[in-house]
């Protein structure tokens, strides 16, 4: 158990994701469970995301933040890091540390955006004439991450020697795809997110936010 304050961290009031732990405090929280932190959420609307108040902790307007004593942080992957450089979320191996940091920024910076990408053609292009079109260049372009990926990750169970936050990372991206059936087509990498979400700190958060969800829900 860590002396540090105990952190604040926003999330949806009302996830889209219907209980999914899609959103991106999904991986913050795991990544508070996986480190044995414990934390608060605080549920923001909307509306109340742009307003001024919550802009002076998201310039974007956006969940999640970080609050953690007077430190404020906003983009989910500076946050994870910041979670596993304060902790035990690295190894302690200078290189193994380096190599995690660096599939931290693969999943953000190269797998992630075609994820994005095909979330923003289904939500918003549906009703367009090259709707079929460009999501199917689209679901190629993540075929092609994925396949590299898949080649890379081969039989092992984790990226590197153990698990680390490279591996958090991924699989908190890759879980976005759960409902398109792109996954699947890669069994290793299916496995691999399996793997993950077996991991008791992964089921704590996730629990979390279901639970906060239903309670949100009920009301
Ligand atoms: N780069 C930032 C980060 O990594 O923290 C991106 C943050 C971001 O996109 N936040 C989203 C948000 O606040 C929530 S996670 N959106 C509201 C807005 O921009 O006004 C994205 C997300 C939303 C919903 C689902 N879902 O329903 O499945 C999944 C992911």
């Amino acid at each position: 158990m860590s002396n540090l304050p105990k952190p604040v961290v926003t999330v949806f009031e009302r996830s889209p994701d219907g209980g999914k732990g899609l959103a991106r405090d999904m991986r913050v929280r795991w990544a508070l469970e996986e480190v044995g932190q414990p934390y608060d959420v605080r549920p923001v609307s909307f509306d109340a995301m742009k307003e001024t108040e919550h802009r002076a902790l998201h310039p974007f307007g956006q969940i999640p933040t970080y609050e953690e004593g007077s430190l404020t942080l906003f983009e989910s992957g500076a946050i994870v890091f910041h979670i596993a450089s304060r902790h035990t979320g690295f190894p302690e191996d200078a290189n193994a540390r380096a190599r995690a940091i660096n599939w931290m920024f693969a999943a953000l910076s190269t797998v992630e955006p075609p994820i994005v990408e095909r979330e923003v053609v289904l939500y918003l292009e549906q009703d367009e004439s090259w709707f079929e079109q460009r999501l199917h260049l689209v679901e190629n372009r993540i075929r092609a991450k994925l396949t590299d990926f898949s080649h890379r990750l081969g039989e092992a169970d984790w990226l590197d020697s153990g698990f680390s936050a490279g591996d958090l990372m991924t699989v908190d991206v890759l879980r976005r795809l759960s409902e398109s059936g792109l996954l699947e087509e890669f069994p290793n990498l299916a496995e691999f997110v399996a793997r993950a979400e077996a991991r008791p700190a992964f089921r704590r958060a996730f629990e979390a936010q279901l639970a906060f969800f239903n309670a949100g829900e009920a009301v």
